[in-house]
């Protein structure tokens, strides 16, 4: 009876939501996030618990006695003064500047969960040795490694130097706190209950739980102590506070078994004022000081309606922090995949440039600190310090630990074409025809959650999709694509076979009581696979087998939405915390990498399919550490405002400085209808950024490019002509992304580490080194302040050629027809000239060299080229790594890399040369033949030169001369 009560209220409460959302669309309101759904810090108890410990003495100290040091490294014991529990630290070198620490319980009541398959590899070490001693501190040598690591006994912290300058201190502020697990104390009256209560827990889970973890510890009903604790004292009473054992929020209780577990440690930044990542947040590019108001949230969340400027959780999380200074950058990945907040604060916040000044004149002012201080609610410490010392450095070692950017098939480097919904098979073949009709290029067309069969993924809805496959078909003859949405909540239905397979077989979440774990969603009752559980992801991938998966064809690609778990009736619109995984853990544990482990199981599907052969295309919405192996994410739910344009940059700048190169924002805007001139602006801005896909809410009016005013139609066809014609430099980009771990798109700080103007900028970015972007995000907007960096650098615009000197700010006037993109001289950029259907349809055309010269005469840029879809570029080395390099009044083509073989058609077919004086003669070399003068054009007013028709291929070694 309650049970059904509570269904009931469930539904209503699913129904109301749906309505007020719909309300809200159509009355046009102002959107804005219902923040009363979303925990504050207060709000969830371990974050208050945490945040309530205030810098002073650490109560840690570090048992010299017992430290070990091995080829891997050291381990010491950390003593809690107070409660005397002890705690193991890990320490290790690791090879490329890096230093690990984990820190756990010596003698856990219960194991803690430990992060797994976000590691690319176990990292290999550098040989620690002691090299100082005293009473209380050892100083520790890393082999290879120009630092040095003093750990202090007492109270305990962890130094790191470089030379004699200090680079970074753990525990500094001695916010070390590590919430071992305990027996709950009970006042006598409670205990009878509860003891019966827990007994039947306890039968209870010992038939459900398979796990590693040990299933009789619940509630503290066991009398006996766990080793190791019998000499502890009492329990500190502020222990038992509200939450540390059971926790509500609104009309959700989150039951706490293992009571409080939470950790939490800070570190310091002496030097540093700018600090970076931390995605997902709708927030600037530099953070911001959180004293005072609300750390920055990691729980991969489902929030409707995000609000801008602010450090609330969204739908993905990347705890990798990074601090630049002029002189230095350093990185912090903090691997936990439990609920986690960020608090920031400085020593020169607040402060005004003045009063810097004032300071440093004086000589009063303190060297600018930053303090980073980590909070997470249950799981080990486990800290990777990444010692640049450049940002290029922290990217190698971060992805040298959690891998690099997934190589995206070409395709899905061109345009995408979704909406919620398009709503059958003829609608999508007249959309597919418009993009002909009207000449706009398109790669592929999108199917959100309607096309399939009342929301069971995997089926097709058999009124309006009858025919799939043929639909794919006719897409393919015109070498597009299809993408279709599947979502890992999975209706409860016993005629619908994957429902049935994951329940006969065991994978779907469980709940604290062993049944199968159901949630409300789209489908209405929803089980959700157990993603952490290997053998969940094996069966997963199975489905995307052509068999398996009816109606599917080569070119049809995936979209995870809904991965955070979005769950309609649950806390935060997401999974309860005591819920159950496999290996006994709680979703407490991996709330943050259940996305992640969607995305792995899905792209690993799509490789299977095609025997291995084919690389796969898939967008998530949640994402984690090393989320970026498996493909693109997007920044989700935004609305079609000026400022949702605007924090499109900061967004997927933060994802790309943590290794998410393959990042996009829903042009035009998910709720609400965007104007023209705004549609149009996004589209501008979309073209340059990475993953590039126009998207629209279920309610909001059509707006397939074809249906604006023509004089709009033509300014965004001219902005997805500029798209496929770079998509050469794209690719290029994306596969050193693949290779080195580089982001595509780039802060400007990244390439002009020392020039402090470029630290908070927010309204343009870089592609590669080559490309400075400054789109345009204001409504009616007549110029813009463009930055343009660098001492000594030139800046080329690309459409007038017309060139500037760095660094300056520009003033540009600017009409709706274009946004200033600068090409920097010294960088050789390829491009197709022709625009075409597809991407496909261009991939043999031949390549167009823009050089940009420096003032010096000189530029080096290069060109990969492969089929664009397979691994063959990986397993049988069939690609080109073409090195182009100018200088000498010549310009070279050689190969990058000899390992690299591949037949192709695409030759050179013109070069247009920068900055460049007006030759006498053009002759073109190449080895073996006999030169040929090649004819040219030129420009005086611009200093442009067009050489025309070298006519060589692309795989050849060349060089042309200006004589
Ligand atoms: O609760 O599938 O972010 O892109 O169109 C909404 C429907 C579910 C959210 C995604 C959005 C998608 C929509 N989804």
């Amino acid at each position: 009876m309650a049970a059904v009560v509570e269904v009931v209220a469930r539904r209503r409460r699913y129904r109301m939501g749906l309505m007020l959302v719909f309300l809200g669309l159509f009355m046009g309101n102002a959107l804005a996030v219902d923040r009363s759904n979303f925990k504050t810090c207060d709000e969830s108890s371990f974050c208050k618990r945490q945040r309530s410990l205030r810098p002073g003495l650490s109560p840690y100290r570090a048992l010299l006695d017992s430290l070990q040091l091995g080829p891997d490294g050291l381990t010491v014991q950390l003593v809690h003064e107070v409660t005397k529990v002890v705690l193991v630290l890990e320490l290790q070198g690791l090879q490329k500047n890096m230093t690990r620490f984990r820190l756990d319980e010596l003698q856990p009541l219960h194991p803690r969960y430990r992060v797994s398959d976000v590691l690319v590899a176990d990292p290999a070490p550098a040989r620690l040795s002691v090299s100082g001693r005293d009473d209380n501190s050892v100083e520790l040598t890393v082999a290879e490694g120009p630092y040095k690591i003093i750990l202090t006994a007492k109270p305990f912290r962890l130094d790191l130097l470089e030379g004699r300058s200090l680079l970074l201190s753990v525990n500094a502020r001695g916010l070390l706190e590590f919430e071992h697990q305990r027996h709950r104390r009970v006042p006598f009256s409670d205990k009878v209950s509860l003891t019966l209560g827990s007994m039947w827990d306890k039968i209870k889970n010992i038939f459900s739980r398979q796990g590693a973890r040990d299933p009789a510890e619940v509630d503290g009903a066991q009398p006996e102590a766990a080793a190791g604790d019998g000499d502890k004292p009492e329990e500190p009473t502020e222990r038992e506070e509200p939450g540390a054992w059971e926790e509500t929020f609104k009309t959700h209780s989150d039951s706490k078994p293992y009571g409080p577990t939470s950790v939490g440690l800070d570190f310091s930044l002496p030097g540093m004022e700018h600090v970076y990542g931390i995605p997902e947040h709708a927030d600037s590019l530099r953070l911001k000081v959180t004293e005072g108001g609300e750390p920055y949230r990691l729980y991969n969340l489902d929030v409707f309606q995000y609000e801008l400027d602010n450090p609330m959780a969204l739908y993905g999380s990347v705890p990798v922090l990074l601090a630049h200074s002029p002189h230095r950058d350093l990185g912090i990945f903090w691997l936990n995949a439990a609920e986690t907040w960020v608090d920031i604060s400085s020593n020169t916040a607040g402060k005004t440039l003045f009063g810097k000044m004032l300071d440093y004149l004086q000589g009063s002012g303190e060297t600018p600190q930053t303090d980073v201080r980590w909070m997470s609610e249950s799981g080990i410490i486990d800290v990777f310090l990444l010692l640049g010392p450049s940002v290029f450095d922290v990217f190698r070692q971060y992805t040298s630990l959690t891998g690099t950017q997934a190589l995206p098939p070409l395709f899905s480097l061109g345009y995408h074409q979704s909406r919620w919904n398009y709503r059958d098979e003829a609608d999508v073949l007249q959309v597919d025809q418009g993009f002909d009709d009207h000449n706009f290029p398109c790669d592929v067309i999108w199917l959100d959650i309607e096309h399939a069969d009342g929301k069971r993924y995997f089926t097709w809805d058999p009124s309006r999709f009858p025919q799939p496959h043929s639909m794919l078909q006719h897409l393919a003859s015109k070498r597009r694509k299809l993408v279709a949405i599947v979502d890992p909540h999975i209706k409860v239905d016993s005629g619908y076979r994957v429902h049935e397979e994951l329940r006969n077989q065991g994978l779907y979440v469980k709940t604290r009581d062993g049944s199968d774990y159901e949630g409300w969603c789209w489908p209405g009752s929803a089980g959700y696979p157990d993603f952490i559980n290997p053998a969940t992801r094996a069966w997963w991938a199975s489905m995307f087998s052509f068999d398996n998966y009816e109606g599917s064809a080569p070119n049809l690609f995936i979209w995870n939405d809904m991965n955070e778990p979005s769950v309609f009736n649950g806390p935060e619109v997401t999974m309860l915390k005591d819920a159950q995984h496999y290996g006994g853990w709680e979703h407490r544990d991996v709330h943050n990498i259940y996305g992640f482990y969607v995305h792995m199981a899905t792209a690993e599907g799509l490789i299977q399919r095609s025997g291995g052969v084919e690389r796969p295309f898939v967008l998530s919405r949640a994402f984690f550490a090393g989320s970026q192996r498996f493909g693109a994410v997007w920044t989700g739910d935004n609305t079609a405002e000026w400022d949702h344009l605007k924090i499109s940059i900061p967004m997927c700048l933060s994802m790309g400085l943590v290794g998410l190169s393959f990042c996009g924002a829903d042009v035009g805007g998910f709720f609400k209808n965007p104007d023209p001139e705004l549609l149009v602006r996004w589209y501008q801005m979309g073209a340059f950024q990475p993953f590039f896909r126009a998207h629209a809410h279920l309610d909001t009016v059509r707006r397939e490019p074809w249906l604006l005013p023509a004089q709009h139609q033509e300014v965004i066809r001219e902005a997805l002509g500029q798209r496929y014609s770079l998509l050469p430099y794209w690719y290029t980009l994306f596969y050193r992304a693949h290779i080195e771990g580089v982001p595509v798109m780039r802060p400007l700080w990244v390439q002009y580490p020392q020039d402090v103007t470029t630290f908070s900028i927010d309204d343009q970015f870089l592609l590669g080194d080559a490309l400075l972007v400054h789109p345009v995000s204001d409504a009616g907007a007549h110029g813009v302040q463009v930055y343009l960096p660098g001492s000594g650098e030139v800046w080329y615009n690309i459409q007038s050629y017309q060139k500037h000197h760095g660094p300056q700010t520009l003033y540009l006037p600017v009409t709706l027809s274009s946004i200033p993109v600068f090409q920097r001289g010294g960088t050789v950029v390829p491009r197709w000239m022709r625009v075409r259907r597809s991407s496909d349809c261009m991939k043999d055309d031949p390549i167009t060299l823009f050089v940009a010269l420096s003032p010096q005469g000189m530029a080096q840029g290069e060109l990969f080229l492969d089929d664009g879809h397979s691994f063959n570029y990986q397993t049988r080395q069939e690609f080109l790594l073409r090195r182009f390099s100018f200088s000498q009044n010549t310009l070279v083509s050689s190969s990058a890399d000899l390992r690299g073989h591949f037949e192709t058609p695409v030759w050179i077919e013109r070069v247009v040369i920068m900055g460049a004086e007006k030759p006498a003669t053009v002759v073109l070399q190449v080895p073996g033949s006999p030169e040929s003068h090649l004819s040219f054009q030129h420009n005086t007013e611009t200093s442009t030169l067009v050489v025309r028709k070298p006519g060589v291929s692309v795989a050849s070694d060349w060089s042309i001369q200006l004589r």
